[in-house]
């Protein structure tokens, strides 16, 4: 199979495909893996994890820059791609020495209760191109300290990098000699393989990003198998600008959430909803950072919009923008951009859309910078419009009022996994939980306790006395 650039649309290399014959044998291979693996000590796994972490910090601009020719994106966003990885082995290092279980009450006298948690199996690993490497990273430096190999599905359009991932690997296993074959396995190719890792009951969790179209097979598949499905699916995330925000703020935080990464993050700022009394100050303002921004060759100082990732992400993008103007939007930018790049090389210009009210596209995820912005006059009835998509991964507030921002983080606000005051949906740091509601998929990886979706939880009642007290006072004399 061909791996491209987007950049210039471009094949760059030719890779061999997985068979369905590989991808067992790599799932059995990690099978294998798992036997050895979990009975490594879990600072001892973690000492992996930080020698992988150092390779990414020698390999950090050589990555980075492989993740802009592959993806698409600008220098600074490919490097800090790399970065989240390096952030993610950090945080899983500490975590390696916390896998912390409670010791709970009992109501029996000279008993002991515990919960502990355990190393859980094969954890697969389906990834979207848009993060081809940072996605892979908060999956498996959390599995592998978790006890867990990891056999991966990266996404066709990106193979190139996942490589360079599996290699970097290979450096840091090699420093920490003995671990197990089949530890980190990837699997290059199209559906088959991630169906594959889906359908196969070695593999008791699978991870899982991407469109909620492919949750919606992915979820129940696994689950027909009691299996465990970690969904991170789309997302439509909004922001309210409230009369008391900070507008240069807001300005600043919206451009780099609706227009970076050329508007292909799960996380993108897709729908605006402005109170009344601001809207002729801050569209007009959006509009000239929307003519002005540099689009272009990713790797050139000063650009800001790389491609689109290929065809048909453009050609979604003007569908989505035709049924916008049908139903009496007025579009400002979008279209093709930058044709000089290739034939086959794909830039947006980034859409600046106003919806007379929220309705068509604007309730549904297109992948590409498409922005659309809508007034509003009371925050209840904004929080209503941000809550009422099926997606439910990031949102935020602009304000400086304390009762507004309050609302929008409390039971009646933002019905979304990520919910941020004065900073916009993108962006998110490792630390916490990543991941959203309802047709978001529910997942959550990366931080906070994301770790346990990748063990076993065993509850422990150790008896230390000399008779059996059932619990709830049953009594049982023979
Ligand atoms: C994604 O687009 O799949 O919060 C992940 C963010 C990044 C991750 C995005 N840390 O935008």
């Amino acid at each position: 199979m061909a791996a491209r650039s987007p950049i210039t649309g471009e094949v760059v290399a030719e890779l061999r495909e997985a068979s369905a014959e590989d991808a067992s044998a790599a799932i059995g291979r990690a099978h294998a893996a798992f036997a050895e693996w979990r009975k490594v000590p879990a600072p001892r796994r973690g000492e992996l994890v930080r020698l992988i972490g150092e390779e990414l910090r020698a390999h950090k601009a050589d990555l980075g820059r492989l993740v802009t020719l592959e993806a698409g994106k600008v220098i600074s966003e490919g490097q800090g791609e790399v970065q989240e990885m390096i952030d993610i082995c950090d945080y899983a290092v500490g975590l390696s020495r916390q896998l912390f279980g409670l010791t709970i009450a009992t109501e029996r006298p000279e008993h002991r209760m515990m919960e502990t948690w355990h190393p859980l199996g094969v954890c697969g690993v389906i990834t979207a191109f848009n993060f081809p490497v940072a996605v892979w990273s908060w999956n498996a430096a959390l599995a592998f300290v978790c006890g867990d190999p990891v056999v991966w599905k990266p996404s066709e359009k990106t193979p190139l990098t996942a490589l360079g991932v599996q290699a970097i690997f290979e450096k840091a296993a090699q420093r920490f000699g003995g671990v197990p074959a089949g530890l980190s396995e990837v699997l290059i190719g199209g559906r088959a393989l991630g169906e594959a890792l889906v359908d196969d009951h070695r593999v008791p969790v699978v991870s899982a990003t991407g469109s909620t179209a492919m949750g919606r097979q992915v979820g129940p598949k696994v689950a027909a198998r009691f299996g465990r499905s970690i969904l991170e699916l789309g997302g439509n995330n909004a922001a309210i600008v409230a009369p008391s925000a900070d507008l240069e703020i807001a300005l600043r935080a919206i451009a780099f959430a609706a227009i970076g990464t050329a508007g292909q993050r799960c996380t993108t700022l897709r729908r605006l909803f402005v109170h009344e009394s601001i809207y002729d100050q801050l569209v007009p303002r959006l509009k000239s950072v929307y003519g002005s921004v540099k689009i272009g060759d990713p790797r050139e100082q000063g650009v800001l919009v790389g491609p689109l990732i290929d065809k048909a992400a453009f050609d979604g993008m003007g569908r989505a923008l035709d049924e916008a103007r049908a139903l009496g939007a007025t579009v400002f930018g979008g279209g093709r951009a930058q044709e000089g790049l290739g034939t086959d090389a794909y830039y947006a210009a980034p859409a600046l859309v106003e919806m007379p009210s929220q309705t068509g596209p604007m309730v549904r995820e297109t992948f590409a910078p498409i922005l659309y912005v809508t007034r509003y006059a009371a925050i209840e009835d904004a929080i209503a419009m941000q809550n009422d998509v099926g997606a439910g991964l990031s949102s935020s507030i602009f304000t400086l009022n304390m009762r507004e921002a309050e609302l929008f983080v409390s039971d009646e606000g933002s019905d979304c996994g990520i919910a941020n005051v004065n900073i916009g949906p993108s962006g998110a740091e490792i630390g916490g939980a990543f991941g959203g509601e309802k047709e978001t998929g529910g997942g959550r990886e990366a931080g906070s306790d994301a770790w346990k979706a990748y063990m076993r939880r065993a509850t422990n009642t150790v008896n230390y006395g000399k008779t059996v007290p059932l619990a709830q006072g049953v009594t049982f004399e023979i």
